[in-house]
């Protein structure tokens, strides 16, 4: 009899993908092209010259997925909607093709008993707004509440839990300021204009959601602890830096109406007026979650971390460093649950009762895992991944933090951006010449947990 982690009798599980990491099918259902479709056709971008051309092909299996979903016991399902699949150009009229695709996927999840939670912008940008400024310009913020509009009055009336963004702190730090994800940017500081309009983008499209009468709006944001790798001036200067950037550039404005004290000045158009729509209550906070990061000043010539390698090439006055005495996944990511029971109490230190209910919206890791002999994937490691996460997560709201859910990244293995097919985050094994979909011992691991509440 394993002993499960113990979370309260309501408390929400789920699995999570994104559609380009798992869709595949860029060519159909009249699908416009995306600037991750553009970054993965430029060499070098992508590890081995991986696309998600095919991926794990869900476009055409999704309801072998949703079976899996149901096999799982999960109470609902993250999944993100492809913009290029409803507005191929960016801008204009539904693409009727596409909204037919998330319509069917919502009605299996329904009749799975699965609860839908939609992202609508898991960082496929439509290319043509990307030729007319991206994130740069002001105008793409309007254009995600125009595609807002569309897809909730098409989905708002079976779609549980609705996310504008996922981590906009990713696609400005990689995307934009150190150019290791689409559009491939590397403006260093003179990303910042892309913060405020995607913040902007999301305000927008709450706006948008709740004119569509849609609530339970949240956001997915990545948060991480930013710990300094001594007590020194400038190491603890660093961290301090890196943490506001990661964390409290992005949940400020939305959670308390303001910029940390420096960045108001540095974000472009009527930034006042701006806040106060970015600023909208939310019914929800989502909370993306995997590792702290251990920051020095430059120089310090720590082994850097995989996950902000080129942040000093880059300019940025900050090394993130290995941290020492921790195990890592098999991407080279410190395994440290603690650090979500940590940054969950720090939002509710910081924000009080600004601060909405909490979802835990990502959290997961990547094992090299293979199916073996037998036919079974045995990843233990992701199996005390997930237990000891949830059990932080039970620490956090032991500590009176209000947290309703756990979403694990991810169903599918899946595509890994940068990273291509190389790294493995889910519950499921994806052979990528067959398609095939084994179920590893972690989902087994998922299941018994959710049977047993
Ligand atoms: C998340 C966390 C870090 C880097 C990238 C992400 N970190 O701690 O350094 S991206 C995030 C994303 C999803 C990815 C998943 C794993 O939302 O699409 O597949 O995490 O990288």
């Amino acid at each position: 009899m394993t002993d499960f982690p113990v979370l309260p009798a309501d408390f929400t599980y789920g699995v999570a993908t994104a559609a380009y990491q798992v869709e595949g099918a860029v060519d159909e259902g009249g699908r416009g092209r995306s600037i991750w479709d553009t970054f993965c056709a430029e060499p070098g971008r992508i590890r081995n010259g991986d696309t998600a051309a095919v991926a794990c092909d869900h476009y055409h299996r999704h309801a072998e997925d949703v079976g899996l979903m149901a096999q799982l016991g999960v109470d609902v399902y993250r999944f993100s909607v492809a913009w290029p699949r409803i507005q191929p150009d960016g801008s204009g009229p539904a693409n009727a093709e596409g909204l037919d695709f998330y319509d069917r996927l919502v009605d299996e999840l329904l009749a799975a008993g699965i609860t839908p939670a939609a992202t609508l912008y898991h960082w496929d940008l439509p290319q043509a707004l990307q030729d007319a400024g991206g994130w740069l310009s002001r105008d793409t913020s309007h254009r995600l509440a125009e595609y807002a509009d569309l897809v909730a009055r098409r989905l708002g009336d079976r779609v549980g839990l609705w996310m504008p963004l996922n981590e906009p702190v990713v696609v400005t730090m990689f995307g934009h300021a150190l150019g290791t994800h689409a559009p491939g940017l590397a403006l260093g500081f003179d990303a910042l204009p892309v913060v405020h309009h995607l913040l902007l983008g999301h305000g927008l499209a709450v706006e948008a959601l709740r004119g569509a009468g849609v609530d339970r709006i949240g956001i997915a944001s990545n948060h991480q602890p930013a710990w300094a790798a001594s007590a020194d001036p400038a190491d603890r200067d660093a961290a301090d830096l890196l943490g506001t950037l990661t964390n409290w550039l992005f949940a400020d404005p939305v959670l308390r109406g303001a910029y940390p004290e420096g960045f108001a000045d540095a974000m472009p158009g009527p930034v006042a007026e701006d806040l106060a729509v970015i600023s909208a209550p939310l019914d929800w906070y989502g909370v993306n979650y995997y590792q702290p990061v251990l920051v020095g000043a430059p120089g310090r010539g720590g082994a850097g971390s995989p996950a902000l390698e080129g942040a000093v090439a880059a300019g940025l006055p900050f090394e993130p460093m290995q941290i020492p005495d921790v195990p890592t996944t098999d991407f080279g990511w410190a395994i440290v649950p603690d650090g979500l029971r940590e940054m969950l109490v720090a939002l509710r230190d910081r924000y009080g009762d600004a601060l909405p209910p909490l979802y835990v919206t990502e959290s997961g890791c990547s094992f090299h895992d293979v199916v073996g002999a037998d036919g079974r994937v045995a990843d233990q490691a992701r199996i005390d991944y997930h237990d000891a996460h949830l059990r932080a997560v039970a620490d956090a709201i032991a500590a009176g933090v209000d947290v309703r859910g756990y979403f694990a990244w991810s169903l599918l293995d899946n595509f890994e951006w940068a990273e291509g097919y190389a790294e493995r985050f889910g519950l499921v094994h994806v052979d990528y010449d067959t398609l095939a979909r084994t179920p590893k011992e972690s989902f087994h691991w998922f299941r018994r947990l959710l049977a047993a509440r």
